[in-house]
């Protein structure tokens, strides 16, 4: 009690002095909007993306983190499954992608050998199976619906996440059924939740040039709202700090923020920082970590209605990772192995991102943070803040 009381106000504290010290105007009334627990509109948002230094912003985002989440980080253990690289689109800022006519150093598993992969975390305690890849145009419904059946016969347990709304807008297209048609039947036949992936930036001015081919932006929003609809949770994703404007991102976070309103099926919010190796926006330079910090801290003060903002430490790297949980971040994803590609290729420092859970909770630990292993829909797996000794 003593101590709750004592960090309240250390919270309290530190926005009263931020507001206090800051001489202008217009960032004294948005930190005061925050202390009063008040939405901010997209034109703070804009304030805080053209005038608020890192230390403003990272300041107010952890107070709005600590309300939200007190010490707790959560981590998960998972593995990720990607059927195939071979893909119908020609996403411009994608390294991971072979078109289908020049699939040399492409892959493409069969049913069996992605069951396989499954069969090799028997006896580990993995809860989750992140299965996301290119869009095959031999890659049916039907073949998914048979591979997600098979999982789930084996592992009754495992919570399968699955398909960004790129893959399903392909698929439920080829197999001319609605989105609510055909993530009904993905949903009967055992896909728990949707990932994140396919958001990239919404607005049109961006996406025409970044990836013109693929599922629309309101195409995206509408597989999410029909997914909340029919009771799947899932993620929110957006690639930034390539050659959007902070506009851009606001407008990408306002129409996340208001179908959040509507249905709160959202768990959390992914930014996704631009790598430019090997591919063809190679010529666009990537972001300073402060600027990425900045991005996360903005996106916890925006996006007030998101349960949680999570940090992608492959991409990130994993000491980023670690700092961003100063700047709004409550959640660092799981990956325990190397069976993501689609970041090593884009030239992230994890060439080979594997971490154990040892290490996962050493990472939080020494932010000065309690590890808390989630299941995918945050239901606590276990708490690691009082041992002393971790079992990988
Ligand atoms: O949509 C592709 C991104 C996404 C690059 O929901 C790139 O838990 C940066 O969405 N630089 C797919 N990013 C991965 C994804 C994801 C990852 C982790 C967790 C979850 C989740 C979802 O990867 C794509 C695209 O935005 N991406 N190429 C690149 N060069
Ligand atoms: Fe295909 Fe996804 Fe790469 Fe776009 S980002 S080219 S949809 S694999």
């Amino acid at each position: 009690m003593g101590l709750t009381l004592q960090k309240r106000n250390t919270m309290s504290g530190t926005i009263a002095l931020l507001i206090a010290s800051t001489s202008d105007n217009e960032l004294k009334s948005i930190a005061q909007k925050v202390y009063q627990k008040e939405r901010i509109t997209d034109e703070e948002c804009l304030t805080l993306f053209n005038k608020g230094e890192l230390p403003f912003v990272g300041a107010l985002a952890n107070s709005v983190r600590e309300r939200m989440h007190g010490d707790t980080t959560y981590f998960n253990r998972n593995f990720h499954i990607e059927p195939t690289n071979v893909c119908v689109f020609s996403c411009k800022f994608c390294s991971y992608s072979r078109l289908y006519a020049h699939k040399e150093d492409g892959w493409e598993l069969s049913i069996d050998q992605m069951v396989d992969i499954v069969k090799s975390y028997d006896g580990k305690p993995v809860t989750e199976v992140h299965i996301v890849g290119g869009v095959h145009p031999k890659m049916t419904m039907e073949y998914f619906i048979e591979l997600i059946q098979k999982i789930k016969a084996h592992r009754p347990d495992l919570h399968i996440k699955g398909f960004t709304a790129v893959e399903l807008e392909y698929m439920f297209r080829k197999a001319k059924l609605t989105v609510e048609e055909g993530l009904k039947r993905l949903h009967a036949a055992g896909l728990q939740s949707l990932p994140g992936g396919g958001a990239e930036i919404f607005h049109p001015e961006i996406r025409e040039v970044i990836c013109a081919d693929k599922v629309s932006g309101d195409g995206w929003l509408e597989i999410h709202e029909t997914a909340h609809r029919l009771g799947m949770n899932s993620n929110a994703t957006m690639l930034y700090g390539h050659i959007e404007k902070y506009e851009h991102r606001i407008d990408h976070m306002r129409k996340l923020r208001d179908l959040q309103d509507r249905t709160k099926g959202f768990n959390t919010f992914i930014p996704l920082k631009f790598r430019n190796a090997n591919n063809d926006m190679s010529h666009v330079h990537e972001l300073t970590t402060a600027e990425d910090m900045r991005l996360y801290a903005i996106a916890r003060i925006y996006l007030d209605n998101f349960p949680h903002l999570k940090a992608y430490w492959p991409m990130l790297g994993r000491n980023n990772a670690q700092l961003s949980l100063s700047f709004g971040v409550n959640d660092i994803d799981g990956t325990i192995d190397d069976s993501t590609k689609i970041y090593s290729m884009a030239g992230s420092e994890e060439q080979t991102p594997t971490m154990s859970t040892e290490e996962l909770v050493q990472l939080i630990r020494q932010a000065g943070r309690k590890p808390v292993e989630r299941g995918t829909l945050y239901d606590v797996i276990k708490d690691y803040s009082t041992e002393s000794i971790v079992n990988a």
